[in-house]
């Protein structure tokens, strides 16, 4: 993927994030749109963290998804330096199960928007981001269309089996 096709950042405070974080990249890939992935971590790097916040939008990022957990600070601070949108998503576990970082991300003081996803919603953030992509990318919006049609067919799909099995033989 060539360097100015790099659309999405997604940054996470540490590896420990990364089986969320993976599900936006997978999201990501399956939609066909250019990103980048980086471990970054705003307290313990901040002029690390700084200079990628700074440089993110020169480099033609357009949306930043940022994954942190407990006192999480990160997608907050992207969004105070980055100008574009910015995705937030709360890691779960930990000591209070994920609730210290849902706060921490989506309490922000007006005038510095971070669009939240649920705890461990690393999906819904790249699907979130691709929506935003979409808005001037026709292409994209049809594939999110698809996408959608593809969640309806599961669904059908399960409903389907369920009359043919019945409930006691469905997991089985
Ligand atoms: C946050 O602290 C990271 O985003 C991670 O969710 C959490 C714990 O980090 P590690 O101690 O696993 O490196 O900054």
């Amino acid at each position: 993927m060539a360097a100015n096709d790099i659309k999405v950042s997604i940054v996470m405070g540490s590896d420990s994030d990364m089986p969320v974080m993976s599900k936006a990249a997978d999201i990501l890939e399956e939609l066909g749109i250019g990103y980048e992935m980086n471990i970054i971590s705003a307290h313990r790097e901040p002029e690390e963290f700084f200079t990628y916040a700074k440089e993110a939008e020169g480099r033609g990022i357009k949306v930043i998804i940022a994954g942190a957990g407990m006192a999480a600070h990160l997608p907050g601070m992207c969004a105070a330096i980055f100008p574009l949108p910015v995705i937030g998503i709360p890691m779960g576990g930990g000591a209070l199960g994920g609730e210290d970082a849902l706060y921490s991300i989506v309490q922000m003081p007006s005038g510095i928007p971070v669009a939240t996803v649920a705890i461990g919603g690393g999906a819904n953030a790249a699907l979130l981001a691709a929506r935003m992509l979409a808005i001037s990318d026709d292409k994209l919006r049809d594939k999110l269309v698809a996408y959608k049609e593809g969640l309806k067919d599961q669904v059908v799909a399960k409903d389907k089996k369920l009359k043919e099995v019945g409930y006691k033989n469905y997991t089985k």
